[in-house]
């Protein structure tokens, strides 16, 4: 028997131990946060199509609370919905999982317990959810404590590409360079080439500089950590993600990209004359003041994904909610329904495409494919 995630710190690190303890964290946190996704992207599937974004990210939020609360553990959440006063559940600084509610002390010693750093998206693509588009999904990461960087919910410039060009492309270059050297990292031509840029004004020259240099550009409207994911991963004919997304997002995409050997860089946005609209404030000086406030001293630092999710374990597991390029959406049959999740291990190096029938009641068929 091997111990729970929680109680890991205390094991002696010899080279047997080590294996043993990562197959732990497969064994018991892995299955639990599969779980944990697919009780999201379930709940937030129901929601689909119905024009309530809202609705739809705050189902999800629920169900990844109730499911998180039901384990082992004593989890903080490091990147949630936002500040404790604007987020009544999962907000940046709560403490999930068994072992941090009041009567716990029958069931957990807290002493023994390592803390856990959590980074969630329970409706990552709460537009697509709302409107039945594709490639949303329940997502979050996770690592012992520190191992996730808490990234303000300010924006970020993102670089993704496939493990073959890890290293070699780079934020600081130029869009038309870097094409250029994931074309020879890949042995193809640039116009083979298909990069995942958001649909935003803030994009255009972006845009027109990947188009004038040959390749492809796949416009999406919103979910930039699947795009970020399927450049990890050949056969997705997904080659780049570049651009600006939210920060917070690019953390989670860093923790999936880190295990797969992937690139992915990131340099937070903070700018107002970079990007006017959404989460950033008015004022670059109260921006800069809010990073030197979280400790982030240099503001225009490139991360990289090793930077984003440093811990010694950084699990990651997402569950589709509409179908994406990685995974099929949640689909409903009499009695039950059908979920595909991926959870990526650093430890054991693997990436587990889990495809789960969930019985409600008593079903009528259980189809196998
Ligand atoms: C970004 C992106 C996300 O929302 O956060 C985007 O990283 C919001 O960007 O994947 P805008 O403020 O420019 O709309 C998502 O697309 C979905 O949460």
């Amino acid at each position: 028997m091997y111990p729970p995630f929680g109680r890991l710190e205390n094991y002696e690190t010899t080279e047997i131990q080590a294996a043993e303890r990562a197959d732990s964290v497969e064994n018991t946190l892995g299955l639990e946060i599969i779980e944990v996704v697919e009780q999201a992207a379930i709940a937030s599937s129901k929601w689909m199509g119905k024009g309530e974004k809202d609705i739809a990210d705050q189902v999800a939020v629920e169900a990844m609370r109730e499911r998180m609360n039901k384990i082992y553990m004593r989890g903080r959440i490091v990147i949630g919905e936002g500040e404790r006063d604007n987020a009544p559940m999962l907000y940046i600084g709560e403490e999930v999982g068994i072992c941090t509610q009041p009567n716990a002390e029958a069931l957990c010693n807290p002493d023994e317990l390592v803390e856990i750093d959590i980074a969630v998206d329970p409706c990552e693509g709460t537009n697509l959810v709302a409107y039945g588009q594709p490639g949303s999904m329940a997502v979050l990461a996770i690592s012992e404590k520190g191992g996730l960087f808490a990234a303000p919910d300010f924006y970020m410039k993102k670089l993704a590409a496939p493990p073959a060009a890890k290293g070699k492309v780079d934020i600081n270059k130029s869009a038309t360079e870097n094409l250029k050297i994931l074309a020879e990292c890949l042995e193809r031509s640039i116009e083979e080439l298909v990069i995942i840029v958001m649909k935003r004004e803030r994009h255009n020259d972006l845009i027109k500089e990947i188009r004038e240099a040959g390749a492809r550009v796949q416009l999406i409207s919103d979910g930039d950590v699947g795009a970020a994911i399927s450049c990890g991963f050949a056969g997705t004919n997904i080659h780049g993600l570049m651009g600006i997304g939210a920060a917070p997002e690019g953390v989670i995409s860093a923790a999936a990209m880190r295990a797969l050997g992937g690139h992915f860089q990131g340099q937070l946005i903070y700018d107002p004359a970079i990007v006017k609209t959404g989460l950033i404030g008015e004022s670059r000086e109260a921006n800069l003041d809010r990073l030197k406030s979280m400790n982030i001293n240099d503001a225009d630092k490139v991360y990289d994904a090793h930077e984003l999710a440093s811990g010694k374990t950084v699990l990651f597991a997402a569950c589709g909610i509409t179908s994406g390029n990685l995974m099929q959406g949640v689909r409903f049959f009499s009695g039950g329904a059908r979920t595909q999740s991926l959870v990526i291990s650093n430890q054991s190096k693997t990436a587990r495409f889990v495809d789960t029938i969930h019985m409600f009641g008593e079903p009528k068929t259980l189809q196998l494919n």
